[in-house]
């Protein structure tokens, strides 16, 4: 949208003083940040009902993205590069003497995810509407994100996140759209003389879904998608049994608060509550709009929507489309399956078994009762059908309904067309190993989509200094395709460009160590390597194995403070689920290694390691850009993809990592050479799990460096760290290392000396980085949802 300098100043300092009674010599920040939000606001709600509009005229298909989570971060900047004004907007405000990012910084990080999942989800937000795909997303407004994370003693304590407490400028409420999800009480079927079975209901509990909707802005386009969150309150005529206390509070309790478990199943009540109640709300809007504006035969919707269940939580769609489809239009249940099938598809994100989601049979049949009945009506049909064809084991092992539970995601699988893993690692594995009967039975159903990144995010929000320099040098297509990028290979043996990409590098850890100062207090040396480990804190993603190699490193620095070394920064970003307790002794002993090596004079500024607190999608915008080495260690398999990797590719990081998820991909892109790989392979790992011949406690007693460092942790060397040293070293030497860090310690010791001697070359160092940022391209996520939306949902990107 074109708008110029002196427009954007009269509308500014109009709603400034419309808004809030003030004006600019005496209005704060946040008054500041909420009057240009909603000039913003005004300058994209006209696309937003235009593209509205032509939706429903050309009645063309969308896909709903059914998500349990969602990480978007900070929306101010991302909506002005989007709309095409972030440059005069900047200026404008700097006429008043006013810096954007100082307005910025008022905005609270909108959190309501825990990690991967979440922040993938909302990259397919900014990518779906970018390539001008007509899809949107479908989840809970909570009123508590993520919790913030404060380090107190070197633990983690954990806060609320009330993100909402001055209003979110963003979202709009939509009052006469909200509809009702309804709990437990009884249900019976009677036939209605007709041959129809017709379900009847009795005391139910009934919860008002009031959606709210935020526009997700496409970039420099036309396309205004729609995210939908939805905040359960109590309904205005309520049944006097409900009218009590306890309900009021049941109620609100829905759309309370973010579970804070990550890669991990938590298998309470008010979980599966949430679950229903955003698919109930959002399948019933969806109908509503289709037979309201569209005014379509129902028998026909597989041809209008198409409805993506991000991993198991979202998998009562299946179920609850049919209930929608039989119960409420009348759709005969063979035609409703058809169609059911034809709208869903799934995404697995995950092969820990831990995070498997499954619920109690009769916790389900209290709850949902009518959701039971047809599990086990969906259940009991596709048993009957295929005995005959496959046989009784391959349909006893993919049951819906098994042992007194329900399996989320043989529901997932079964009532959908597609299933997809992340990775191709990933989706091999799925079809080969941890979904091989299903696979056996549908092999049409499984394919890969390999994840991305919403690049304008974390390039040209993230990065400015960056964008500018590869602007300079190949011109701006870039910013529109991503794989424009490989036109820098022209320049990787051109002084210039190397120069300059390494000075952006500089300039960003100057910003970042400023940062450090300011939050840690602690000093760190802009020429070390900047060494980055940002993700949540799980013992398979093998934080322990980066904290033990910077105890070798100090250890040597101890024995010998003259040993010629790169110096380095250790920086850490991670939360951990507050129940997950090795979780949270990681992090404890990390913090005190922190303390051990940044307070001990003997090894100067050669060696300083950071932890971070409360690691976000802002604070990750400014680590990412300043990393020089980027660490993605997971044991091979566990990590189904990973997505900051692509990240650290894209701001010309180099990865320390193993064959796992997408770091094959990523290695394979970049050109052998330009990253550092270490470590088991999956099919190592696998053999070792076959012959049950792992022993990490022999790799403890005959590796006299693993020997040393790991007596560090229980002999009082690290300060104040009895009993989680205790703990971690029980997990390695009792209970034989479950995710194989000493197995894969000296590989890694290996790897990470080949990339200090890269580093003292800075040339080649330069260029391996250039090499990374020229070949990312296909780890944005816009190439990810246009293969969803060709693959799997058959929507078509709007015409510009
Ligand atoms: C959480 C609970 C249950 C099942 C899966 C999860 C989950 C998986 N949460 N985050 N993930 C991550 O998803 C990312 C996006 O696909 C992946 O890159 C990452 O490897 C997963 O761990």
């Amino acid at each position: 949208m074109k708008l110029s300098k002196k427009q954007f100043k009269q509308d500014f300092e109009e709603r400034l003083t419309s808004k809030f009674a003030t004006d600019l010599t005496k209005a704060g920040y946040q008054e500041i940040y909420d009057a240009l939000a909603s000039v913003v606001k005004h300058y994209y709600a006209n696309i937003w009902v235009s593209d509205n509009q032509y939706k429903d005229e050309t009645g063309k298909k969308q896909a709903y993205y059914f998500s349990i989570e969602f990480l978007p971060g900070k929306m101010l900047k991302s909506n002005l590069l989007n709309l095409g004004m972030l440059k005069t907007v900047r200026e404008g405000l700097e006429d008043f003497g006013i810096e954007l990012d100082e307005v910025a910084k008022v905005e609270p990080d909108m959190a309501i995810g825990n990690g991967g999942l979440g922040r993938l989800a909302s990259c397919f937000m900014d990518s779906l509407a970018s390539t001008g795909l007509p899809g949107n997303g479908n989840g809970i407004r909570y009123r508590y994100g993520l919790f913030k994370q404060k380090i107190i003693d070197g633990y983690q304590v954990e806060l609320p996140d009330s993100w909402l407490n001055n209003g979110n400028p963003w979202e709009v409420r939509r009052a006469d759209k909200a509809v009702e999800v309804t709990f437990g009480g009884e249900v019976w079927l009677e036939d209605d003389g007709k041959g129809n079975l017709i379900p009847h209901y009795k005391d139910q509990e009934r919860v008002l879904a009031v959606p709210y909707d935020t526009p997700m802005i496409g970039y420099e386009n036309t396309t205004v998608n729609n995210m939908c969150l939805w905040r359960s309150e109590v309904p205005e005529e309520l049944d006097p049994k409900f009218q009590n206390l306890e309900y009021m509070r049941q109620t609100s309790m829905l759309s309370a608060e973010l579970y804070p478990d990550d890669s991990n199943y938590d298998g309470r009540l008010l979980r599966l509550k949430q679950e229903y109640f955003f698919v109930s709300a959002g399948l019933q809007r969806i109908l509503h709009h289709y037979k309201g504006t569209q005014k379509k035969d129902i028998r026909r919707i597989s041809d209008y929507i198409a409805v993506h269940i991000n991993d198991t939580h979202p998998a009562l769609c299946v179920p609850e489309f049919m209930r929608l489809l039989v119960d409420d239009y009348g759709v005969g249940w063979n035609r409703a399956w058809d169609t059911t099938v034809k709208v869903m598809s799934y995404t697995n994100h995950t092969i820990l078994s831990e995070a498997l989601e499954k619920w109690p049979e009769e916790m389900v049949k209290q709850l949902l009762p009518r959701i039971y009945q047809i599990i086990v009506e969906i259940d009991r049909r596709r048993t009957a059908e295929l005995l005959p064809k496959i046989g009784a084991s391959l349909v006893h092992n993919t049951r819906i309904i098994k042992d007194g539970q329900i399996h989320m995601a043989n529901l997932s699988i079964i009532g959908s067309h597609s299933t997809n893993g992340v990775a191709k690692l990933h989706s091999d594995l799925l079809k080969d190993v941890e979904l091989h009967d299903f696979y056996e039975i549908y092999p049409e159903r499984f394919n890969n989509k390999t994840n991305g990144i919403a690049d304008r995010r974390w390039i040209q929000i993230a990065n400015e200094r960056l964008s500018g320099i590869i602007d300079e040098t190949i011109g701006k297509s870039w910013r529109h395709d991503l794989d424009e990028l490989k036109l820098l290979k022209n320049f990787k043996d051109d002084e210039k460009t190397l120069e300059k990409l390494q000075k952006a590098k500089y300039d960003d850890k100057l910003r970042l160590a400023a940062l450090i100062k300011e939050k840690n207090g602690i000093i760190v040396n802009p020429d070390a390597i900047f060494d980055v480990q940002v993700k949540r804190l799980h013992a398979y993603k093998r934080q322990l194995l980066n904290a033990l190699h910077i105890l070798k490193l100090y250890f040597d620095l101890k024995e010998n403070p003259e040993l010629d070394r790169v110096p380095r920064v250790f920086i850490f970003g991670a939360k951990a689920a507050p129940s997950y307790h090795y979780a949270k002794s990681i992090i404890k002993c990390i913090n005190e290694i922190a303390n051990m090596i940044n307070n001990d004079q003997t090894v100067k500024d050669k060696l300083k390691v950071v932890f971070m607190e409360n690691y976000n999608v802002s604070l990750a915008e400014m680590i990412i850009p300043a990393a020089n080495v980027g660490e993605q260690i997971s044991l091979a398999s566990k990590e189904a993809s990973g997505t900051s990797n692509m990240k650290f590719m894209l701001n010309g990081t180099l990865t320390i990592g193993t064959l796992d998820g997408a770091n094959i991909e990523i290695f394979e892109a970049a050109g052998d050479g330009n990253n550092f790989v270490f470590g088991l392979t999956k099919d190592e790992v696998y053999e070792y799990y076959r012959n049950g011949n792992y022993n990490a406690r022999d790799i403890f007693e005959q590796n006299p460096v693993v020997n040393r460092i790991l007596n560090a942790l229980i002999d009082g060397t690290i300060p104040n760290i009895k009993s989680e040293g205790r703990e971690i070293f029980d997990s390695l030497t009792v209970y034989n290392d479950e995710y194989f860090v000493l197995r894969d310690f000296n590989d890694y010791v290996r790897a990470q000396a080949d990339l200090e001697k890269l580093y003292r070359d800075p040339k080649a160092w330069a260029q391996a980085s250039l090499m990374n940022i020229a070949n990312v391209g296909r780890f944005s996520s816009d190439r990810t949802v246009k293969e969803y939306a060709d693959d799997i949902w058959y929507i078509k990107a709007k015409k510009e």
